[in-house]
């Protein structure tokens, strides 16, 4: 079984371990050891000791943001398509490490080996995606109300683009953003996850080797710089940041907004998801259930798109809850790097501990455990010093309190209903809106889902669990989940300024809307 030790020097990080320490920033590719009190690295498996990280202060977020400024200037220079060819050739190297990468991940979040594989082809599916974008980075030509004049649009690149990520992909979103923004002609300082800071060394390795080797390309385009949450404030508060977007809690979000909101900073954010699915008398029940258990008991429960809550048809609900059932008692909880694991362990203990209150307050609230929600003890395939817990299916009598909340952790709450308007309500009554699903093989159920009065979230799927996008749509949701849209269809325009250009060719100058001046 392979540990960190197995990954330092095929990742190349070697060059920046010191002693047991790792470097909380990364600025114009030097490592910076901040005098910080460090933070001890574990591995959620086993507690496996990962080294000591010595968090950025705001001395290095500022370093870093100046020169990321400085990048940006030759950088937004340089034609797109040929920034494209520097991203192509990022994707290549994600490529021969992707194995690598991936194991790391598994090392650092406990999701399993191909769950950690997926996240790394998200980063080089979306290198593929960004450089093909480098040569359709298009505006619009529009009528002119003047006699020989010219209305153009153009995409200009933005500037220096923050990026905060959370622990449960530590690469993929990053990339999702960092790649567009690449294309777009931006710089980047990023700010991982305080629980996932090797994964960001790791992926910020692989970028800088890639720069290295690239003509043209200014080696303060790629910025690390890694810490608490403190860290991002001080990123979201810098008014030389034209873009700051964050990935992780609503509470989080709400914070990085504010501050960027105080000098009118431009915020993408995407947060916390309690995503639903509703499954009615025509549902394919095995396709179902398979997509049911991935997208609630997949990572452990722990993305944004994960599903908390379903809604069931009453004439349909003992078989599924059946089924359900059944799938859940053969899921293969332990070590993720073990082959046959499905489920690996909660990030931490603190994540236990709230997902064990939610289970706690469910049941206060009228709620039936159906199966699991126990912590699985050490033994076999079980490591000491991780938290380990089996996945939970609830029977709530109603959408209480609780199931309002996103505990991230895999917990299920059942629901039934009768009418499918109630159902859907139900799935918009929460105030988060990230991504949601309806099973069914009736074209019209599907339809009043996905239509103008249907499901208010950002994604929403018919026959497709609620996780597991691909990166060629817009990712992102509404009302709490902070309304953003990050990786595909037009979302790059969030790391561009449009310019409207106005061209007079002839020799008159008449003024818009008729006005006569002199
Ligand atoms: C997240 O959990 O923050 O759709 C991102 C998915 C993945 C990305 C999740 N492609 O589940």
């Amino acid at each position: 079984m392979y540990t960190l030790t197995d990954l330092i020097a095929p990742l190349g990080l070697a060059r920046w371990q010191q002693a047991d320490c790792w470097p909380g920033a990364v600025i114009d590719g030097i490592a910076h050891y901040p005098s910080t009190p460090s933070r001890q690295l574990q591995s959620p498996i086993d507690a496996q000791d990962h080294g000591k990280l010595l968090p950025a202060s705001a001395v290095e977020v500022r370093a870093a943001v100046g020169c990321a400024m400085v990048a940006f200037e030759t950088w937004r220079e340089v034609p797109a398509p040929r920034r494209g060819e520097l991203v192509r050739r990022i994707g290549e190297a994600v490529r021969n490490h992707k194995t690598l990468l991936a194991q790391l991940i598994t090392l650092e979040t406990g999701k399993i080996g191909s769950e950690a594989e997926g996240e790394v082809q998200e980063w080089i599916d979306v290198c593929d995606y960004a450089a093909g974008l480098s040569r359709q980075l298009h505006g619009l030509t529009i009528a002119s109300e003047r006699p020989q004049h010219r209305l153009l649009e153009q995409w200009h690149p933005l500037g220096v683009v923050g990026v905060i990520s959370a622990f449960n992909f530590p690469v993929a979103v990053w990339a999702w953003n960092a790649m567009l923004a690449l294309v777009c002609g931006d710089a980047v300082v990023w700010k991982p996850s305080e629980k996932t800071p090797l994964s960001a060394l790791a992926a910020t390795a692989l970028v800088l080797d890639a720069l290295r080797d690239f003509d043209g390309a200014p080696s303060g385009l790629i910025q690390l710089v890694q810490g608490d949450a403190s860290v991002g404030e001080y990123l979201a508060g810098d008014r030389h940041v034209s873009l700051i977007s964050a990935t992780g809690s609503v509470a989080m979000g709400r914070a990085v907004a504010q501050h960027a909101a105080a000098r009118l900073g431009r915020s993408l954010l995407e947060l916390g998801g309690n995503n639903a699915a509703i499954v009615t008398p025509s549902a394919d029940l095995e396709l179902a259930t398979r997509a049911i258990v991935f997208s609630a008991a997949g990572t452990c429960g722990q993305r944004c798109t994960s599903l908390r809550r379903l809604f069931v048809h009453e004439d349909i609900a003992d078989a599924l809850q059946e089924k359900l059932i059944t799938a859940y008692q053969h899921l293969s909880i332990g070590d993720p790097r073990l082959p046959a694991t499905l489920v690996g362990p909660l990030i931490d203990e603190a994540a236990m501990k709230r997902m064990h209150a939610a289970l706690t307050r469910a049941e206060i609230e009228g709620g039936r455990i159906l199966i699991g929600g126990g912590q699985v003890r050490a033994g076999g395939n079980i490591p000491d010093g991780g938290c380990y817990v089996r996945p939970a299916l609830l029977a709530m009598p109603e959408q209480t309190d609780v199931v309002h909340e996103e505990t991230f952790a895999p917990l299920l709450y059942l629901m039934r209903y009768a009418r499918l308007s109630d159902a859907i309500a139900l799935n918009n009554a929460v105030s988060q809106g990230l991504s949601s699903a309806i099973f069914t093989t009736d074209l019209r159920e599907a339809g009043a889902f996905i239509g103008p009065a249907g499901s208010d979230c950002g994604l929403a799927n018919v026959n497709v669990g609620t996780s597991g996008a691909e990166i060629g749509g817009a990712f992102g949701g509404e009302k709490d989940t902070g309304g953003g849209r990050e990786s595909g269809s037009d979302a790059w325009k969030h790391y561009m300024r449009r310019a409207t250009n106005t061209l007079n060719d002839g020799h008159a100058l008449p003024l818009a809307q008729g006005v006569r001046f002199g």
